[in-house]
């Protein structure tokens, strides 16, 4: 059952816009190979930041290092944001950090679970993925031209394939109860803008940061990582300034990792490993 029909949706959504906001220009579709695909071209073409595309549906929605994002239609949020950020290409991530506290920050609110971030880039409900963020730039010789804030969320799904049920829950799921798309889509772009705004007024990412490491499901626990295709374990410390991982390897050492993906070591994992 799905919760509304696209174009009720839509012209919910249109209603709730304002300009010279976050979400004009809207381009919203019923289906679409990828909102980030398509928030690209209009940024190629010279789109404004701001500019939000919706699709109630993705055919071939992207995760991170070519992996898919599974979007189907009526019972989640597929949504792409174009930033013209002034910022180094290496400061890109902190954009990451944002949106993840925009996104862990709207379910709280509107749901009153849990969700965390596992980092860098998922949003989590017991160990379980909820969200997702691929952030996507393009750069000159030194400042970044636009950066692509694509986001998935599942909030109503009932039922998801077989090859990401174990690792994957929804709102609904988590819950026990119908959740507004409408309500956490609008809460979360709110959020990036204001978190947006605020970061860029004093250019200070630590309120983020903060957040981001009070809600880190990562931070405290054991993990495995993979380094030029070895894989090491070790104890995740903290989040650094830039928004990278600090840890400390199980051979010894203190490193931060950049980018990349670490596996969250489950805690009955970690005790019977103690003993
Ligand atoms: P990721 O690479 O961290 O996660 C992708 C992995 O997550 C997949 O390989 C699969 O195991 C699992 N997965 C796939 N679909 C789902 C799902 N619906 N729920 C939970 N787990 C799933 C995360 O990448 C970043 C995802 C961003 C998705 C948004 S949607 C709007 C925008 N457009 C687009 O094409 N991508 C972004």
């Amino acid at each position: 059952m799905t919760e509304v029909t696209a174009l009720f949706f839509e012209g919910e959504l249109r209603a709730l816009l304002q300009p010279g906001h976050f979400g004009i220009p809207l381009h919203f579709f019923r289906t679409i190979d990828s909102t980030n695909d398509f928030a690209k071209k209009i940024a190629g073409r010279g789109g404004p930041e701001g500019t939000l595309v919706v699709s109630e549906e993705q055919t071939a929605g992207r995760g991170r290092m070519g992996r898919s994002w599974i979007s189907p239609p009526g019972t989640g949020i597929w949504m792409s944001l174009l930033l013209r950020p002034p910022f180094l290409p290496s400061q890109a991530p902190l954009i990451t950090s944002l949106a993840a506290v925009a996104v862990a920050g709207s379910i709280r609110r509107v749901t009153g679970l849990p969700a965390g971030i596992k980092w860098p880039n998922d949003i989590i409900i017991n160990d379980k993925k909820v969200g997702g963020i691929l952030i996507e730039l393009s750069a000159g010789e030194r400042f970044v031209k636009y950066l692509i804030v694509g986001i998935g969320i599942n909030v109503n799904t009932e039922d998801f394939p077989e090859e990401i049920r174990e690792h994957a829950t929804s709102l609904r799921i988590s819950s026990g109860r119908k959740i507004s798309r409408m309500e956490i889509l609008i809460s979360v772009l709110r959020e990036l803008e204001r978190l947006y705004s605020a970061a860029l007024l004093s250019f200070d990412f630590k309120p983020i940061l903060e957040t981001y490491r009070s809600w880190s499901a990562t931070i405290g626990r054991r993990i495995t990582a993979t380094r030029s295709g070895r894989e090491f374990s070790a104890l995740a410390l903290d989040i650094t300034p830039n928004g990278g991982l600090l840890i400390e390897k199980d051979t010894g050492g203190i490193e931060e990792i950049i980018s990349g993906e670490v596996q969250l070591i489950r805690p009955a994992e970690s005790v019977s490993e103690l003993q």
